[in-house]
């Protein structure tokens, strides 16, 4: 065989392996600003595993598709406490730890979590905190906790989270009542707390309510962490607060539905993620607290100083799952909000 035909075998070789390979693909469902681009179309670009991805923008929503059987997920992406509801009602594999050797990356404190003590259906994503945002250049007056937001000076200068679970927990929080404990009775006097804060608020977005600092249509707001951190590093005036009261921290993770069609390739995706350069990555586009040692180290100094990332101090608690009552907290802000 002469030279040009055997390149043209080799060609043909490799185009057959990559056609073989193209029936492969990933169905991720996670949420909206937090995967970034150029980490999936690494994956891709590295396995041949075409991903689809799909998003939302509360477990609530993540929930409500995978509790009634719908979507065809491989990967999805519950914070620690839907992944408790969901570990609970049988929504999830188990994984098997010697597919995910990068595992090791991750910090001890974040792994064995109550939302999954043998650490068996979940991997640790990114963390985070629920927190305030303040525009100094337009809010004089210090602003240290929830009740300091919500101020009627502040009517329609407001952005919070379109999240009926972290609204009620805040309020909860200035109450002084535990965030976990939604009984009727707590509910009842968390009600007109929030019936208050709701007519105070201009936008309620969950997917980019940095969008509405920026732009100029809100001076305050109540975001996730990440949102605080990207505002930090557009500008300095853009500050970020742990209420005083208390601040909800959460663990997002991977995990993979028990009627996944593409397991193996989830896996490949969970592992390629807990790599430090990879992991690095996501820290760089969603700054939110990385709980990836390795990718800690590859992190800049600047990075590690965002107080939005990696706040100092705060008094924070984590959610659990609440059962039934979930359907509660939905009736009222949705009702409340209604109203306003
Ligand atoms: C990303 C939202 C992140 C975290 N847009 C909420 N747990």
């Amino acid at each position: 065989m002469k030279l040009p035909h055997r390149i043209c075998a080799v060609a043909l070789a490799l185009a057959a392996a990559l056609a073989a390979r193209a029936g492969e693909e990933l169905n991720l469902f996670g949420w909206s600003e937090y995967v970034p681009q150029n980490v999936i179309d690494g994956f891709t670009a590295e396995t041949g595993i075409k991903v689809n991805f799909e998003t939302y923008a509360s477990n609530e929503e993540l929930l409500s598709k995978l509790v009634a059987g719908g979507g065809n997920y491989d990967i999805v992406q519950p914070s620690d406490y839907a992944a408790e509801l969901m570990i609970r009602q049988k929504l999830l594999a188990p994984l098997d730890a010697a597919k995910l050797p990068n595992l090791k990356n991750i910090a001890p404190e974040f792994l064995h979590r109550p939302h999954d003590p043998e650490q068996k259906y979940t991997v640790p994503y990114m963390s985070g905190t629920v927190g305030i945002v303040v525009n100094t250049e337009k809010v004089k007056t210090p602003i240290k906790g929830y009740r300091d937001v919500f101020q009627a000076q502040f009517k329609d200068r407001i952005v919070v989270l379109n999240d009926n679970r972290e609204i009620v927990s805040w309020a909860l929080d200035t109450l002084g009542l535990p965030i976990n404990e939604v009984t009727p009775a707590n509910l009842a006097k968390a009600r007109p707390v929030v019936a208050e804060w709701v007519k105070l608020v201009k936008v309620f977005d969950s997917d980019s309510p940095k969008t509405a600092l920026t732009n100029g249509d809100v001076d305050l707001g109540i975001v996730w962490s990440g949102e605080a951190a990207i505002l930090w590093n557009q500008s300095h005036k853009y500050e970020y607060v742990i209420p005083a009261e208390g601040a909800h921290q959460f663990l997002d993770t991977l995990a993979i539905p028990v009627n996944a069609k593409n397991k193996e390739a989830a896996y490949k995706f969970i592992n390629y993620i807990l790599r430090p350069e990879v992991s690095k990555l996501i820290s760089d586009a969603f700054p939110y607290t990385n709980p990836n040692v390795g990718a800690r180290k590859l992190l800049s100094a600047d990075a590690l100083a965002n107080p939005a990332s990696y706040p100092k101090s705060g008094k924070t608690e984590s959610f659990r799952d609440i059962g039934k009552a979930a359907a509660d907290i939905d009736r009222l802000v949705t009702d409340l909000k209604s109203a306003r």
